[in-house]
């Protein structure tokens, strides 16, 4: 069975983007694969966090991601710091990382345009991801659009450590979806949905109330030429709605125009359509929210699963490169 493993930070609230980008296909490959899903709160600390709201976010987090269908019991599901072996496996991959790879990577270039803070932990934070996916043998890697290049650099990372001392990772690929890869933001829909605070119109979370998710529909940025067609290049605005609807409904974003003229029409189906593929999971997120011992209990089991296949691959790998061992 091959082994899948992905991460999410817990930081702002869990966006549509993420969900048809890539919880959707975490939840899908739960019945053929041997799936292991992170809570990254380490990726989380690139930038200052309020411990308080750290640790809500983290336990928030985990409770959605059993409410968007992942199955503690068919997944390994734990939080990242829980499992020392992440911290420990990233100092050797941020060793055979070259400074100019992850100097070239884009989302650190984006990230440091942005922050007034720029952290070491952003430079070095796809060696982490590396060390997150190396150590799980991992075969297949589902994220979104975004996260290509990571996993290209994580391949390459375990090509160049298996040379160097012999075959110890499995070298892993990407799978990204067809459909919904790629969710942009409402208002600016040159770039992606995301969790950061600066658009909070532009992005919907899997929290909203459906009043707020029809008024940001509503509001979403289109163009000025007045047809419902799927063209990404020349209508973003409008291409970006017809992905949504269509990855909310199970079509192609092209098939989603059909029958729709008015750009009101397009953004009345795509909300409720939205309002639909939320409202249980919704339901049950508060279900969950309501106990959080059981969910730290949950988090508990997924860690212990987890430890057991992150030590061994560690201790490959340290002997592998030649630590000694005691
Ligand atoms: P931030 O905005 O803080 O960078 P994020 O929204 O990108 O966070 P992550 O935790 O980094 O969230 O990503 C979790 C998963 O969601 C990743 O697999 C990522 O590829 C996917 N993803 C994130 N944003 C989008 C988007 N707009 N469209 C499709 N997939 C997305
Ligand atoms: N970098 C990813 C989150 C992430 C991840 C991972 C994804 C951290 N470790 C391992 C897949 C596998 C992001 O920013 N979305």
């Amino acid at each position: 069975m091959s082994r899948v493993f992905s991460g999410i930070k817990p930081s702002g609230s869990v966006h549509l983007g993420n969900l048809l980008g890539a919880l959707r296909n975490w939840v899908a490959l739960q019945d053929e694969a041997d799936t292991v899903y992170c809570v990254v709160d380490l990726h989380a600390l690139t930038v200052p966090q309020d411990p308080e709201e750290l640790r809500a976010s983290t336990l928030s987090l985990a409770q959605m991601l059993i409410a968007v269908g992942l199955d503690p019991e068919r997944c390994t599901l734990f939080v990242q710091s829980h499992i020392h072996e992440h911290s420990e496996g990233a100092w050797l991959m941020e060793c055979t990382a070259a400074f100019g790879e992850l100097r070239r990577m884009t989302q650190f270039k984006d990230k440091v345009e942005q922050a007034d803070f720029i952290s070491g932990g952003l430079f070095t934070y796809p060696a982490l991801q590396a060390a997150d996916i190396l150590l799980y043998d991992t075969d297949q890697v589902p994220v979104g659009e975004d996260q290509r290049q990571h996993i290209e650099l994580t391949r390459d990372i375990a090509e160049r450590f298996n040379a160097r001392y012999g075959e110890t990772f499995v070298v892993p690929e990407a799978v990204v979806p067809p459909a919904g890869a790629r969710v942009m933001d409402l208002q600016a829909p040159e770039n992606k949905m995301s969790k950061s605070e600066d658009s909070p119109r532009g992005s919907i979370s899997l929290l909203d109330e459906p009043a707020a998710i029809e008024k940001k529909l509503k509001r979403a940025v289109t163009d000025s030429d007045g047809e419902v067609r799927w063209d990404p290049a020349a209508k973003p605005g409008v291409s970006n709605l017809l992905s949504i609807l269509g990855a909310a409904t199970g079509r192609k974003p092209d098939e989603a125009a059909a029958g729709i003229e008015r750009y009101g029409d397009l953004k009345a189906a795509t909300a409720e359509a939205v309002v639909e593929l939320l409202r249980p999971i919704q339901a049950r997120y508060h279900e969950l929210a309501a106990d959080p011992a059981e969910t730290a209990r949950l988090l508990a089991v997924g860690a212990d699963k987890a430890s057991e296949v992150a030590s061994a691959t560690l201790d490959r790998a340290r002997r592998n490169i030649g630590l000694l061992g005691r």
